[in-house]
């Protein structure tokens, strides 16, 4: 996280509808009561909580029995693209609190119409256990939470949600880190997108420190934007229980810490999405707070302060 910014803007967006099921949208409410704000306020940021994005459902959008409540999470992607753009503008990082993570369709797509002002070009690190990547046709779900990524790489257009010229991510600018469930479509359709995959099996093998090096180096060498998208389920259902999609064999927590560390070192993070977070299944607000710890980590918490490396 750059230290030159030092102002953040938390955009609350209590959406489940993307998920399938009830309790996402409790999320924001969580997140601030386990002191989001406070966190980055101890760290020297200023902080403006615009509260809940709450958009009245789009008319115009159809309902899609492949695509569940389109016209719910289609106005909450017109609100938070507009709202994430904004802020990004005003030159402070737009922090989402989630709300399911069909929330950064708009997330992304608002730094993507950002980047292309400043003529940079937009990365994207999605942590996650799923890849995101379905379309309504490959979807086995239909819940829009697991179309995300496809969306805003403009592989799946459902219905005109955003401006039909809205700036695309390039599929070889996504970093995917965490992944260990992928369905069968979708397993094809990333492997021929370019989207750049380090499964658990990559992380047990390589180690996590050495993946982040690669990918703070790819966006440093581009001059580039860096998006990232935190989905609860990236971590072990052990560190945080509280997310409707739990997948065994996740990221540890000093795994995702150190994640925050060396991204909070590289300054190159400009925005972050703190999604799928479910209070109602959660253990007493322990993966709230855990979110909110690596939040503050990537904001510049440390254990201790680092020696300054030579060039
Ligand atoms: N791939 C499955 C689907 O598309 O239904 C599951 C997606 C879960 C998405 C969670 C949020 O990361
Ligand atoms: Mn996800
Ligand atoms: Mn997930
Ligand atoms: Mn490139």
């Amino acid at each position: 996280m750059s230290d030159k910014t030092k102002a953040a803007t938390l955009i609350g967006v209590p959406l489940e509808e993307g998920s399938g099921r009830g309790g996402c949208a409790m999320g924001p409410a969580a997140l601030r009561i386990a002191g989001i704000g406070q966190a980055l306020g101890e760290l020297g940021y200023r902080v403006a909580d615009v509260g809940d994005l709450r958009p009245a459902s789009a008319s115009d959008l159809g309902e899609n029995p492949k695509a569940h409540h389109l016209p719910v999470v289609g106005a909450f992607a017109r609100a938070i693209e507009q709202a994430t753009y904004r802020a990004a503008n005003e030159g402070t990082i737009p922090v989402l609190l989630g709300g399911d993570h069909s929330l950064s369709m708009g997330s992304v797509s608002g730094m993507a119409r950002h980047a292309k002002d400043l003529d940079r070009p937009l990365f994207v690190l999605w942590l996650d256990a799923h890849a995101d990547f379905n379309t309504p046709a490959s979807s086995p779900s239909g819940n829009i939470h697991g179309m995300p990524v496809a969306y805003y790489c403009g592989k799946a257009e459902f219905a005109p949600i955003l401006p039909a010229n809205r700036p695309f991510v390039d599929p070889r600018h996504v970093y995917q880190v965490g992944i260990r469930s992928v369905d069968e479509q979708e397993r094809l359709a990333i492997a021929e997108s370019g989207v750049n995959v380090f499964d658990m099996r990559a992380i047990d093998e390589e180690g996590m420190g050495a993946i982040m090096r690669r990918i703070i180096a790819d966006v440093s060498s581009a001059n580039g934007l860096l998006h990232v998208s935190l989905d609860v389920d990236f971590l072990d259902p052990d560190v945080a229980p509280g997310v409707g999609t739990t997948v065994p064999g996740g990221a540890t927590f000093r795994e995702a810490h150190l994640i925050m560390e060396m991204l909070h070192d590289s300054g190159l993070v400009s925005s972050l999405d703190l999604v799928e977070l479910n209070p109602f299944l959660d253990d007493r607000g322990k993966s709230a707070r855990v979110i909110v710890e690596l939040a503050a980590s990537l904001f510049g918490r440390r254990i201790l302060d680092r020696p300054t490396r030579a060039a």
